[in-house]
């Protein structure tokens, strides 16, 4: 069984009011979804609406058992305490956290919810898998209604070191939680690590090697970087119609030398301003030319109400007014701003016409749209540039690596990343595309379970 904050479809009401499921979008999703179809799985979580909560049902091979959020607490657990307070102290405290008593005690009570329903509809020595940082005091509640339940813990996002997490006024709660999981696994070895340095300063327990022995159980803290289905992202955008759209792409543009493309959550993690400045610098200081290069920006809208993102957005529109505005031409604009959700095969359509593919996080657990890029290219042409500090880069050694925070660095790997010959473009890919193969989806989720059932 699954346990994540959202289900994988969102409740949408027609203007009959009738109740239709769509699928939902974002990182969590795209990875665990097709992994549970294939196992007839149960997967507990939020719907997206607030108020009562629809009862359980089955969608397209998942058992789907929704659990209800008001709207006060959609305010305060979901907007305020996830994503105000441990989002951005996650994340390097790109932007400052926000710590409220009643946001809190709103995560702790939906906590709770989610354990109960979790602990309802397992079966006998059921395994559970509970995901992300929405959640974290899941493992402890549930083990402490169901000690016979096999329970894992993933978090995607990075796991911050000690000196930022010591700021969270709950932060032995949050431990705690955390520690109720026989597995807790992260993208990355240092979010392992930082888990087990903290857990000796609050618990004063001593780890060894990856595991610590906790209220007479061992726990063990390791890394699992997630990914894609590799293959079948890999089968949809070689197919026929994707390639042809990826054309017309190209020829909707006004078929452009170079085309720059980003594709992001609009978060202010993703250092998608990183990117606008750094392409109107090339364009002020002649290294390129619009409309012969071109940058499409794909911002998939995101936690819209709460005000970091309000701002962000703001910010990153005017600039993109203002790189037009002095570099574009009628009916040929420098950047293409895509304010949108967009299906799969669209998306892939415009990973296989980008010339170089912009991924400039300040700070990312893994990023799953670096992996996509590179499965997409089976044609072995592109180039991606990558932050040092999105989980992917570990892997992803042949991109063009890039410090978000220096912006010189960053123009100077788009200029490497456009200028790069065929043949060095098809080395390169052709070593990701290794890499993303092998370490797929599904030797993300077996190596978890196998670790779990050990
Ligand atoms: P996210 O922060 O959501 O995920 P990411 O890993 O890049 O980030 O995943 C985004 C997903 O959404 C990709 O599959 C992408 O194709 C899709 N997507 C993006 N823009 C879209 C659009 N306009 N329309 C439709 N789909 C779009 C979190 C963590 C990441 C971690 C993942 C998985 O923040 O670090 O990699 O979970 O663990």
């Amino acid at each position: 069984m699954i346990v994540a904050n959202r289900l994988p479809v969102d409740q949408v009401r027609t203007p009959e009011g009738e109740v239709r499921w769509q699928r939902s979008p974002g990182g969590l999703v795209t990875a665990l979804e097709p992994f549970m179809r294939a196992r007839s799985g149960a997967w507990l979580g939020w719907s997206g609406a607030a108020g009562p909560a629809e009862p359980a049902f089955n969608h397209e091979g998942l058992h789907l058992v929704p659990v209800p959020l008001s709207a006060e607490e959609v305010d305060r657990y979901y907007e305020g305490f996830s994503n105000a307070s441990l989002w951005p102290l996650y994340h390097d405290v790109v932007q400052p956290p926000a710590f409220h008593r009643s946001w809190w005690d709103s995560y702790v009570s939906v906590n709770r919810r989610f354990a109960e329903a979790a602990a309802q509809a397992a079966g006998d020595g059921a395994t559970v898998w509970v995901h992300d940082y929405q959640l974290q005091l899941v493992p402890r509640m549930l083990r402490e209604l169901r000690p016979d339940l096999r329970i894992g813990f993933f978090l995607h996002i990075p796991f911050p070191p000690m000196e930022l997490f010591m700021q969270v006024p709950w932060r032995r709660q949050i431990m705690a939680g955390l520690l109720g999981a026989d597995l807790i696994g992260f993208q990355r070895p240092m979010g392992a690590q930082n888990f087990l340095l903290i857990a000796r300063r609050l618990f004063d327990v001593r780890p060894s090697r990856n595991t610590v022995e906790y209220e007479g159980r061992r726990v063990q803290a390791s890394s699992f970087p997630i990914s894609i289905d590799t293959h079948s992202y890999d089968a949809m955008a070689a197919s026929a119609p994707v390639v042809e759209r990826a054309r017309q792409i190209r020829a909707e543009l006004g078929n452009p030398e170079k085309i720059i493309l980003g594709v992001d959550r609009l978060d202010y993690t993703k250092g998608i301003g990183v990117r606008l400045e750094a392409f109107q610098e090339l364009l002020e200081d002649g290294s390129v030319r619009a409309p012969q290069t071109v940058l499409v920006q794909v911002a998939t809208p995101s936690r819209e109400r709460i005000e970091h993102y309000v701002t962000m957005r703001e910010e990153i529109e005017r600039t993109v007014g203002h790189i037009n505005g002095e570099f574009g031409g009628i009916g040929g604009p420098a950047v293409h701003y895509l304010h949108q959700s967009m299906p799969r095969e669209e998306l892939a359509a415009l990973y296989r016409a980008a010339d170089v593919m912009a991924v400039t996080p300040y700070r990312d657990g893994m990023n799953l749209v670096a992996k996509e890029y590179v499965a997409s290219r089976s044609d072995l042409r592109g180039a991606l540039v990558l932050s040092e500090f999105a989980g992917a880069s570990a892997e992803l050694r042949q991109a063009f690596l890039v410090n978000p925070h220096d912006i010189a660095g960053v123009k100077q790997a788009l200029r490497d990343a456009l200028e790069l010959s065929p043949g060095e473009q098809a080395r390169r890919m052709r070593a990701m595309r290794r890499t993303v193969r092998r370490y797929d989806l599904d030797h993300w989720a077996s190596s978890f379970f196998a670790a779990l059932n050990s």
